[in-house]
């Protein structure tokens, strides 16, 4: 489960990276109503082990009544077994906070802006016409992809009947995962997706646009004209669907999601947000410029469009002003720091430079490819990580503390970019020797 909370620029996130273990779509937050309501049943003699079958027996009129049809829900229950990983994924507490330049230099790397291009030249066809449909630019909807899915690389390995079945049944949010189970059942009985195809993150967002069944229901588009949305194996499909998404969710055809600004010293920011939007008109007159000094009112702006101004990291760090679009990239996964990388992964691919501010911090992020060269130090040192996937985990993390540590540095964890000069370093040190 993802928790965010913004606190002296520090952002407490549950997973390493935006893909795969999230929850999407706006499921850990209220701004997302399921489509179906799912009925709530009294489930307080539950206990895990012996009652999954029961549990799934007191829900089959629910999911009846939600659309699913009786032989259906039979015949998908009726070998179903819990998974009770989920459920300690669900109550897991992140110890670490990840700051937001950790974050972001991890999911806007030279890596994911070089795939991301690629991906455009492949599917620029694809794209175009989408772009054409649905008025949402094509590097934002390849920024989606690239990071909800790694560009389709990454959607979860977890059995979506199975995970949204033991959700269902058990921990907390049961309400919710039980809409999401019933409408996962809808999918399969409409002929979208086959039940092997079926396959998601532990709480039930899957393919390469990561939606959550209801999202998918509401939201999921057949572009490639085959007659089934499928999110799974149709890149036209993916790509039209997480437009219509953006469309839906408000995006304003022709207009930026926001830029980086310069905040003139001593103005005070105290109350400022994402949500606390004010005229373009305003914000020239506190002296608030684009970063590199030219107005703000440009292109299809006017005096009266109306942005927030967002500190992701405090008054410190970067400053942006944020429009309507920025909110339609957050309602995907309901995190700013999460719409802030894809914001500024949609400004890569079209060739724009990275954030003009410092994040501050004197121990800057480290891209993907830095971070497997920190596990590969690590594994010549002995430690058992792994394998070097860039992804730092807990063993990962328990290996860097190890080594700051020894090194009378503080011992935080992080694979920031002092421990990566540190260990090439030492390891040139021994090349040498
Ligand atoms: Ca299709």
């Amino acid at each position: 489960m993802r928790r965010i909370s913004l606190a002296l620029g520090i952002l407490c996130v549950a997973m390493t990276q935006a893909n795969a273990e999230l929850i999407i779509n706006g499921a850990t937050t209220s701004t997302t109503t399921p489509v179906t309501e799912p009925t709530v049943i009294s489930n307080s003699s539950f206990s895990p082990n012996n009652n999954f079958q029961s549990c799934l027996a007191n829900l089959r009129s629910a999911a009846i009544a939600s659309g699913v049809s009786a032989s259906a829900y039979d015949r998908y229950t009726q070998n179903l077994t819990p998974d009770y990983s989920v459920i300690d994924k669900l109550n897991y507490q992140p110890e670490f906070s990840t700051p937001i330049w950790d974050y972001m230099t991890g999911l806007v790397d030279q890596e994911r802006v070089q795939k991301g291009q690629q991906k455009i030249t492949q599917h620029r066809d694809v794209l175009n016409r989408v772009q054409a449909a649905y008025g949402v630019p094509v590097e934002t909807v390849v920024a989606v992809w690239g990071v909800e899915s790694n560009f389709g690389d990454i959607s979860g390995k977890y059995p979506l009947l199975q995970s949204l079945g033991t959700l269902s049944c058990e921990g907390r949010r049961q309400s919710y995962f039980r809409g999401e189970f019933f409408a996962a059942m809808r999918i399969l009985q409409r002929g979208d997706l086959t039940e092997d195809q079926l396959k998601g993150s532990w709480a039930g967002a899957f393919g390469h646009t990561q939606f959550m069944p209801s999202t998918y229901e509401e939201l999921a588009v057949d572009f490639d004209g085959d007659g089934r949305r499928d999110l799974v194996s149709s890149t036209p499909d993916a790509l039209a669907s997480t437009a219509n998404f953006l469309k839906k969710r408000g995006w304003q055809t022709g207009m930026p999601w926001g830029f980086e600004v310069k905040v003139p010293q001593g103005m005070s920011v105290a109350g400022e947000s994402r949500r606390n939007k004010k005229s373009l008109g305003y914000w020239s007159n506190q002296g608030i410029t684009r970063v590199d000094g030219t107005p703000l009112i440009q292109g299809n702006l006017s005096e009266s469009s109306s942005a927030g101004l967002m500190l992701p990291a405090g008054a410190n760090g970067p400053a942006f002003l944020v429009f309507r679009n920025f909110d339609a990239i957050y309602s995907y996964n309901a995190a700013e720091s999460y719409a802030l990388a894809i914001a500024h992964l949609s400004d890569r691919l079209q060739g724009k430079g990275e954030f003009v501010t410092p994040w501050p911090t004197d121990d800057a992020g480290t891209s993907r490819a830095e971070r497997r060269e920190i596990q590969q130090y690590l594994l010549q040192k002995g430690y058992d990580i792994g394998e070097a996937d860039g992804l730092v985990g807990d063993k990962t993390r328990q290996a860097i503390r190890q080594e700051q540590s020894k090194l009378g540095l503080n011992p935080t964890g992080r694979a920031g970019q002092k421990i990566l000069r540190t260990l090439r370093n030492q390891q040139a040190g021994q090349i040498m020797q």
